[in-house]
């Protein structure tokens, strides 16, 4: 069953965005990846937000660069969390995503998380954190990854300190 919608509002941002896919699929995640813009598919938007809801999908994570709405107009359409990544798309360097994404009204939240493949990957993390509230099996590999975190910082250190 598909658990998290994965939305960009360009095919332009998939570069960006794929690393946020990856995890999910390392995680084992069920979602959807694809593009849908709030201005030029509104009703595209609306749409999938509806069907999606309705196959069982938990977090909606959108990504839009310039002046970024589509978090914004999911989180309109739908009460279940909202991760929005604001992307570097345009001459201000992501300054102007970040805040059309961040600085949403009381009463319709949009986390935000860091701007480009950072964010997709922390985007993906964190909704498979809000998933595991509920899912034991789901818990138990974003703890096995985070060992693998563990264990590749005290590889470098070991492997640095070594070398004098
Ligand atoms: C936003 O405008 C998209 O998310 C993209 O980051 C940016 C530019 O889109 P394109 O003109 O490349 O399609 O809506």
């Amino acid at each position: 069953m598909v658990k998290v919608a994965i939305f960009m509002g360009s095919i332009s941002d998939e570069e960006k965005m794929r690393p946020c896919s990856q995890v999910l699929d390392d995680l084992g995640v069920e979602h959807v990846f694809t593009v849908t813009s709030a201005h030029r598919t509104p009703e595209r938007t609306a749409r999938l937000v509806a069907e999606l809801e309705e196959k069982g999908c938990q977090v909606f994570i959108c990504a839009a660069g310039m002046a970024a709405h589509l978090a914004g107009a999911v989180a309109a359409k739908t009460a279940k969390p909202v991760i929005g990544v604001p992307l570097s798309a345009s001459a201000l360097g992501g300054m102007d995503a970040l805040l059309s994404t961040v600085m949403m009204p009381p009463g319709f939240p949009v986390g935000t998380v860091a701007l480009d493949s950072a964010g997709a990957r922390n985007a993906a993390w964190l909704a498979a954190q809000i998933l595991a509230l509920s899912d034991t099996g789901l818990a138990g590999r974003i703890a096995k990854a985070r060992e693998g975190f563990v264990a590749s910082v005290e590889k470098a250190a070991a492997s640095l300190e070594q070398k004098k």
